[in-house]
């Protein structure tokens, strides 16, 4: 009865998915409910972080060796599910654990963001049975950008890590496909097509926005 209840419940404890590091991830982390959406089950609102408006680094550490990965947005003081209906970064995906820093992931021009504008932010990732696992972070927005030292303090990669296009959204719930490109070595990897969009450096404009500054400088 009681040990039974201890063993089930082992399962979902055994894996801590991810942790959103950078903003300040919203709550205590519970890994059983990291699947809800829209923030992993802490549905209070908590301190606000500054975020630039023209983009910060969002800083995961990252569980899984491969995940998709998509980061949402949602205006105002309290937002629900509902809410988070901006894009932030579109459907990436990550190969590699641990530390995985998104660049420069800024607030979409249609969300008509200002200095004051609060939000939320929530990191979605793949790898749950039941779909996307979530984490979330309460900002502010400002015009000031991140000092340089503090970024860096908050954008790092592991060794390794590899990033590709993807497509569909990071929980699953349209349809995703695996991305046709991988590479080793430790280079970024490639996508081989990304219809109408230029590419940057060998890497689409979203990645060269998805991997942070360091990353880019490391795997170019
Ligand atoms: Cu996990």
């Amino acid at each position: 009865m009681h040990i039974s209840a201890v063993l089930l419940s082992l399962p979902a404890l055994s894996f801590a998915h991810f942790h959103l590091l950078f903003p300040p991830v919203r709550g205590s982390f519970d890994a059983g409910s990291l699947d809800q959406y829209p923030c992993g089950g802490q549905n209070t609102v908590g301190d606000r972080t500054d975020f630039p408006i023209s983009g910060g680094p969002i800083q995961i550490d990252n569980e899984h060796t491969e995940s998709k990965i998509q980061v949402l947005l949602a205006l105002g003081e309290n937002p629900t599910g509902d809410d988070f209906v901006y894009v932030m970064l579109p459907t990436i995906y990550a190969q590699g654990p641990q530390e995985f820093c998104m660049g420069m992931v800024g607030a979409p021009a249609e969300a008509n963001v200002t200095e004051g504008t609060k939000g939320t932010i929530s990191v979605v990732t793949s790898g749950d049975s039941n779909g996307g696992l979530y984490q979330c972070a309460d900002v502010t927005f400002v015009n000031t950008p991140l000092p340089e030292a503090e970024y860096n303090d908050n954008c790092k990669n592991a060794t390794g890590i590899q990033v590709s296009s993807s497509n569909g959204n990071a929980n699953g719930s349209s349809s995703a496909t695996s991305p046709s490109s991988s590479s080793d070595g430790g280079a970024a990897a490639s996508p081989t097509s990304t219809p109408g969009a230029a590419s940057v450096n060998g890497l689409g404009p979203a990645l060269a926005v998805a991997v942070g500054a360091m990353g880019i400088a490391a795997l170019l």
